[in-house]
């Protein structure tokens, strides 16, 4: 069903015409499918339904302009376009509308993201890239509105880096860095911040990106007036056009309506932004929704009946269909004709697909009917299991909750008897559950053979005279040696660039590497993220930089809803092995010694997240992490930089695992469980412990996503039977994790005498100067005095009350 690119300069007016009838049967086949998905949820067959009917048009010019190799970060509206590059079938349509799990009918998300959130597979079977320059690509859309945004500007940077850097093996990736990155959004979404960042952002870069607006008038119910100035974005953004020297944008409007407009705009961008490197933005006016926004509402509850007539003249569709009669490319019978057979054949796919979906659940069911039948005939409980098993067998449409709530609700009526039949449908249960679960769990992680956990420690290795440096040292060698090794890496960040990072753990790379690999950028944290993930995307290896964690509030969104959720949304077959590097906790005032890491934990579940304690040890995470497929977030320990640590001879070498510990200290009494910049005021307070006779054991845990795999907590608590967790985040946050961790994943509430505790921060964020530091988060003082008063609890004659 795919439009033909528009390469050849010289056709028969034949030719061309096969080519617009073509065109039309895409664009007709895609409101087919919007016209009838509607029906498929407002009967109950599906649950929601967001359509790109009114948008089909502009999308087919888009699709000629579009090569293998290129990259689109769209929205929902997109169908069209995903269907014109031969991305989406009609089967394949419905397949997402029915949350068809099998990735082999639904290759969008195996069904896990809701209908027209579309993508392609960057990714084979086994986590492998294929070659991104043979395919027709599409990052993995999100709901969140201009949230395409921030990505879209890495994956447009990529091109820039594979032309202008030197020694990347490029083959899978880009050719000459000839490749666009186009970006779509809804008129109103341009109202958010993500837009307006992106666009400057991408007009410093100079990256080849192409950015649709399809301009409806409309967000859903609210009209243009309530979200852009002027009504008009591409009038506001004026300022934006290059003139001379002066860099900037090529700013195109265009109605949506007109079909020959439309792909001569298309082709004239594309050539700009693919030769020279310039961002270019195309304003599409004039579209309409015929449908309204979505299944959840209709649109004649805003639209007065002067804009729903308009609508109906100016639907992109019947004016193309005029455009091809005035223009003698086909009569009215003869589209009246192709209409009718396309409906058909829209239907036939329909039917297909529900089929497809239905089927293995269909199978499932009969062997649930089968178990619950012969369980009923064997119990004295009979009556209630037939019961279950006849409403099961009367849905017409059954889903897989169903068939588990029958035969799980079966068992607890047979609980105290004991048979084959029981034992067979317990077992077909489990099986059930683990054949299923994956479905909708899986790939949350990497599960291919570069998961970051099956990468092995390299332990640093020292001169027996090993020099002492600044820790920031340790980092910056460490940090050269990657450049080196790695022509695929690069950093970028606030201040990353020019002076080598505020702490200057980066300090001379960029002479050293050149200012496209070390750069600064503007402060923009969440496109600084946003350059990450499209960068990682097309198989580069970005370090983003973000200059402290209590700024990465700016970034989190994106890093939750985008990054934490490539793999799992694409069921694996995209991923951003994107490094976030970042600096925090304990130094001065209110916002530079946050540690909301309870907050981030809980966002991010997708990125690993990993707080080493010093910077040989941050260092080691940056060198597992670049042997491995998956992002993580490294917080370096903001007041480590200057403090002193031998130089390993082994640098750009050694390894720190993920999702292991490491006690730092041994001892029989009580097992404290720490991180980062906390940890050595938890070894100090440890030191001044032993002179009172309290021996602590004392647990680093690097990594908090993934958390302790060995489980060598609980190793611990076995022997000393007691635990305190000790951090800086408020009480409730990370602490919180922590212990969650060690008692309900663990089980090491067996073993406590006393009970398990979190010393954590006060509620408020810090106050600044020592002082304010002092009152805000644990002392060592704290620390002790907490611990001590677990010990005194157990022997009040050994260790007298304090105070
Ligand atoms: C951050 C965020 N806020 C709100 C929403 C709910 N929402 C979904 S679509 C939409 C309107 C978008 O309008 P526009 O960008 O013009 O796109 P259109 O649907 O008109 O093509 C809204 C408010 C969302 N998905 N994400
Ligand atoms: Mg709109």
């Amino acid at each position: 069903m795919k439009t033909t690119p528009n390469t050849k300069t010289e056709i028969t007016f034949e030719d061309f015409k096969t080519e617009v009838l073509n065109d039309y049967k895409v664009a007709v086949t895609s409101r087919e499918c919007s016209l009838l998905g509607r029906r498929e949820v407002l009967t109950g067959k599906a649950k929601f339904g967001i359509f790109g009917d009114g948008k089909e048009i502009p999308q087919i010019a888009w699709a000629k302009a579009f090569r293998n190799g290129d990259f689109r970060s769209g929205y929902y509206r997109d169908q069209t376009f995903m269907m014109a590059i031969g991305e989406l079938t009609i089967e394949q349509f419905f397949a997402g509308l029915y949350a068809n799990t099998d990735i082999k009918d639904e290759p969008m998300s195996a069904g896990r993201q809701m209908g027209g959130h579309f993508a392609t597979h960057s990714l084979d079977e086994n986590g492998q890239w294929k070659n991104l320059t043979e395919q027709k690509n599409s990052s993995s859309d999100i709901s969140p509105t201009a949230g395409q945004m921030p990505r879209l500007l890495g994956l447009a940077q990529a091109s820039k880096i594979y032309r202008d850097v030197d020694g990347i093996d490029t083959t899978k990736f880009s050719k000459k860095g000839n490749e666009i990155a186009w970006g779509t959004i809804g008129n109103a979404s341009t109202s958010e911040g993500l837009f307006f960042e992106t666009i400057n952002a991408a007009g410093v870069l100079q990256v080849p990106m192409v950015i649709s607006i399809w301009d409806d008038q409309y967000g859903i119910s609210v009209h243009a007036r309530h979200q852009t100035t002027k009504e008009n974005i591409s009038e506001i953004l004026k300022g934006f056009q290059r003139e001379g020297d002066l860099k900037g944008y090529e700013i195109f409007r265009v109605d949506g309506w007109n079909y020959p407009e439309l792909m001569d705009t298309y082709q004239r961008a594309a050539k700009i932004s693919r030769t020279e490197h310039v961002p270019v933005m195309i304003h599409v006016q004039e579209l309409t929704q015929p449908q309204g926004h979505s299944t959840s509402g209709s649109h004649e509850r805003y639209k007065d009946k002067d804009r729903l007539k308009w609508e109906a003249e100016y639907d992109c569709n019947v004016q193309m269909r005029h455009w091809m009669i005035a223009n003698n490319i086909a009569t009215d019978e003869e589209l009246t004709a192709l209409e009718r057979r396309i409906k058909k054949e829209v239907r036939e796919g329909k039917k297909a697909a529900w089929a497809a979906c239905i089927n293995p659940i269909l199978a499932e069911r009969k062997e649930a009917l089968s178990l619950l039948e012969q369980l009923a005939a064997s119990s004295s409980n009979g009556v209630f299991i037939t019961k279950l098993k006849n409403e099961l067998e009367s849905f017409d449409e059954p889903l897989r909750r169903n068939i588990l709530t029958a035969t799980r609700k079966a068992l607890r009526y047979v609980v105290s008897e004991s048979s084959t039949e029981k034992t067979a449908l317990q077992n077909w249960v489990t099986n059930y559950i683990n054949t299923i679960q994956p479905k909708y769990s899986s790939h949350l992680y990497s599960e291919s053979p570069q998961s970051a956990l099956n990468q092995s420690e390299v332990p640093p290795t020292y001169d027996a005279n090993a020099e002492e440096v600044d820790g920031r040292v340790v980092l910056r060698e460490n940090f050269d040696a990657i450049f080196n090794n790695y022509p695929e890496a690069l950093i970028f960040g606030e201040d990353a660039g020019y002076i080598g990072d505020v702490n200057q753990g980066l300090e001379g790379l960029q002479e050293k590497h050149g200012a496209l690999r070390v750069s600064d950028t503007g402060i923009r944290e969440a496109t600084i993220i946003g350059q990450g993930i499209g960068m990682a995307m097309r198989g580069l290896r970005p370090i983003a930089e973000i200059q402290y964690l209590d700024y990465i509030m700016y970034a989190l969104q994106i890093m939750s809803d985008d990054l934490a959720t490539v793999q799992y949304r694409t069921k694996g077959r995209q991923k951003a092995p994107l490094i976030v590097r970042t600096r925090g906790h304990r130094l001065e005032g209110i916002w530079h010694s946050g540690s909301q890491m309870g907050g981030v934990l809980n966002l991010i579940r997708g990125i690993h997240v990993l707080v080493p304690r010093n910077m040989t040890k941050a260092a080691g995470f940056y060198n597992t992490l670049l042997d491995s497929d998956e992002p993580a977030l490294v917080v370096e320990c903001l007041n480590g930089y200057r403090l002193k640590e031998k130089l390993p001879n082994n640098i750009g070498e050694f390894k720190t695992p993920i999702g292991v510990v490491e006690t730092i200290r041994t001892g029989e009494d009580i097992t404290l469980v720490s991180y980062g910049s906390t940890l050595r005021l938890v070894e100090k307070a440890a030191k001044e412990l032993q002179v009172v006779g309290i021996d602590a054991e004392i647990i680093d845990v690097q990594s908090l996503l993934p958390f302790d795999l060995n489980h060598d907590i609980v190793k611990s608590i076995a022997k000393t039977n007691r635990v305190m967790v000790i951090d800086e985040d408020v009480k409730g946050g990370a602490s919180a994790y922590i212990l969650n961790e060690i008692l309900n994943t663990q089980g090491a509430f067996q073993y406590l005498d006393s009970s398990p505790i979190t010393l954590a921060a006060k509620p408020h964020r810090p106050a600044y100067g020592t002082d304010g530091d002092y009152f805000s988060k644990p002392s060592a003082e704290d620390i002790f005095e907490a611990i001590y008063e677990v010990m005194h609890e157990v022997s009040p004659s050994d260790y007298p009350k304090l105070r």
